[in-house]
């Protein structure tokens, strides 16, 4: 599973003030955290308070790969603020994100070309979020079409369902579900499955436990990547319990010490 840490994201108002005062050791112990308790790359998003968020976005990567070697997802709405991300990470980056709206998968598959980059694609367009597993797989095959049409590897390719919460759009989980599984089945190489998870529980009580209940539900449907809070511990025992379930690691007594060493 590839673990994307969600923690640096200036919708955190500790997170924002770093920025703005350019407190490197608040987000660098953020990155290194993230990584010692399992996340394999981090996002990086500004959030709606940056007044310069190029120059944020630059100063943010400039950080972050001071102390850690995870490759980043760069998280904007604007083009020219991924851009700056791009031109300045070593590893190589995923871009956060395009939706299947023509002229911004034109702007968003160009740059993933031009770097070298993977691409994370929302299965929404200009009229927002569908409800349906149906309309959400429409979505999601513009989507690889467009990918396909710029000569993207379709494994470097994610596709993100959109969860919503669960307290507004409690029906569309198990939608979400069900699109993880046909998601993968778009094309060969399958694509990669991805969403962020705490959109889930956004203002909702016992949210670690429908956290970790939900994205072991998405695990065994196909999920193979997944943005959230690495710092949750109870959610990542979970998490390498799932994978453990499926196969895809070797039973021991010590398990959940033995894949956090490696
Ligand atoms: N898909 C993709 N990228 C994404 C998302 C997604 N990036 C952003 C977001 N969704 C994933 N990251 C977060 C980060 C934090 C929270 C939710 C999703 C969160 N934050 C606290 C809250 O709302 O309770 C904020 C608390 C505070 O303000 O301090 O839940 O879906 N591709």
């Amino acid at each position: 599973m590839i673990v994307i840490g969600e923690l640096i994201n200036g919708m955190y108002k500790d997170v924002a003030r770093a920025v703005a005062n350019r407190e490197a050791d608040i987000i660098q112990h953020l990155a290194l955290e993230q990584v010692k308790d399992g996340a394999s790359m981090l996002d990086v998003n500004m959030g709606p308070y940056s007044k310069d968020p190029a120059r944020d976005m630059r100063w943010l990567v400039e950080t972050i790969q001071a102390v850690v070697e995870v490759p980043l997802s760069l998280d904007s709405t604007k083009a020219d603020v991924i851009e700056e991300g791009l031109k300045i990470t070593k590893k190589r980056a995923v871009i956060n994100s395009t939706s299947a709206d023509p002229e911004r998968m034109d702007i968003i598959f160009g740059l993933a070309k031009r770097y070298n980059a993977q691409v994370i694609g929302l299965t929404m367009d200009k009229s927002g979020v569908p409800n349906s597993k149906a309309s959400r797989l429409e979505l999601a095959q513009t989507i690889v079409a467009k990918a396909i049409e710029y000569g993207i590897n379709t494994e470097d390719l994610y596709l993100d369902p959109l969860l919503l919460p669960l307290n507004v759009a409690q029906p569309q989980a198990v939608e979400v579900l069900e699109s993880i599984h046909e998601f993968r089945l778009l094309c060969n190489p399958a694509p990669q499955v991805i969403f962020g998870l705490s959109n889930l529980t956004q203002g909702i009580k016992s949210r670690s436990l429908i956290n970790r209940t939900f994205l072991t539900m998405a695990i065994a449907n196909g999920l193979t990547a997944v943005i959230l809070d690495p710092l949750d511990k109870k959610l990542m025992d979970a998490l390498i319990t799932a994978e453990l379930l499926l196969n895809k690691n070797i039973y021991c007594d010590s398990f959940l010490d033995a894949y956090r060493k490696k």
